[in-house]
């Protein structure tokens, strides 16, 4: 009789369209027990619904059903019910809520007032779209990421979406996370993991939000497994979203070398592009080991080919 191949537990730590690809890769890996941990910073309120954008275009992707060309949202949608909001001049309609992805945000919303857990609901959710991967948000209370712009405080979406990121940004801060608490589910993934993958995922936007709520940096810095991140530039541009403009306004360098630093003591290992030149290595090195793989995770091959190495590095160390 042959014996069963042990079951690798990875944490993939994630926000929107990086971290739902990267968890892709290793949803497609037969021997890995996947959990991904979901910011909530993002999560928002429109019409009296609840959207958490970031798990849902985890669901989205890892489910099949994603719009592919926007990285979230369900393909083919329509926004019939949208266009009848706009019609009744009712507010926020700037927000594009398919008719398909507003089914999600009821059922979640009236899951909430009956007194479910953010984390129960997602549970059920990611059960019925067929996930085998536990989708976790990183809290069942909100902490709303709020952006300080030369045009006052905004909420996240009202700036990414609404202003189109385009008010300069003076400053982030995550509203109630330092009161918040992580939940019980991702603690036990944290203590049952191999190995911990922060995504190519906005370290600003998407990754620290999930670092202000009280109690997950040190269970990510004391985990006993190997930990690494994947930076989310190649050549100093980002993938997708607003990152390099994010670091522009903060004065900050949009460098692979800047984001290894700004995850020292975090991580054990930092991974950058193929492309990178040996300088951008050296750079990081400076900080802690830095890996060099293919990161650019186009389609579900890619995904599971950077799963599949940072699976062997795994093994080498
Ligand atoms: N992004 C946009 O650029 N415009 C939108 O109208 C928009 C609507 C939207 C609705 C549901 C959802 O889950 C995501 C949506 N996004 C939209 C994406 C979202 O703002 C970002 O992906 C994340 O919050 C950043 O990770």
């Amino acid at each position: 009789m042959t014996s069963r191949p042990e079951c690798l537990k990875v944490v993939v730590l994630a926000g929107g369209v990086g971290g739902a690809r990267m968890a892709r890769g290793f949803a497609r890996i037969p021997s890995v027990k996947l959990s991904v941990v979901v910011n909530v910073g993002d999560d928002d309120w429109f019409h009296g619904l609840k959207v958490c954008p970031d798990l849902d275009t985890v669901l989205y992707t890892l489910s099949g059903v994603v719009n592919r060309s926007q990285g979230w949202g369900v393909a083919d949608d329509a926004t019939r019910a949208l266009d009848t909001l706009r019609k009744l001049e009712s507010p926020d309609t700037w927000m594009t809520l398919g008719d398909a992805d507003l089914g999600l945000h009821i059922y979640r919303t009236q899951a909430l007032r009956s007194g479910q857990m953010l984390t129960q609901t997602m549970s059920h959710v990611a059960r019925r779209f067929g996930l085998g991967a536990s989708l976790l948000p990183v809290s069942d209370q909100e902490c709303p990421t709020l952006v300080d712009t030369e045009e006052g405080l905004l909420r996240f979406q009202e700036w990414f979406v609404k202003s189109r990121g385009m008010p300069r940004v003076r400053g982030l801060s995550f509203q109630g996370a330092a009161q918040a608490s992580v939940t019980l589910e991702v603690s036990q993934a944290f203590s049952n993991a191999d190995l911990i993958v922060i995504a190519p995922s906005n370290p600003l936007l998407s990754i620290d939000p999930m670092l202000a709520i009280q109690g997950f940096r040190t269970l990510v810095s004391e985990s006993k497994a190997p930990r690494v991140a994947i930076s989310p530039l190649i050549r100093g541009r980002a993938v997708k979203g607003p990152l390099v403009k994010l670091l522009e306004d903060l004065e900050a360098p949009a460098t692979s070398e800047a984001i290894a630093s700004h995850y020292a003591g975090l991580v054990d290992a930092f991974v950058v592009d193929q492309e990178e030149p040996a300088e951008v290595v050296a750079g990081v090195a400076h900080h802690m080991r830095a890996l060099q793989m293919p990161t650019l995770m186009s389609d579900e091959a890619r995904s599971q080919e950077l799963a599949g190495k940072l699976l062997a590095w795994h093994q080498s160390i």
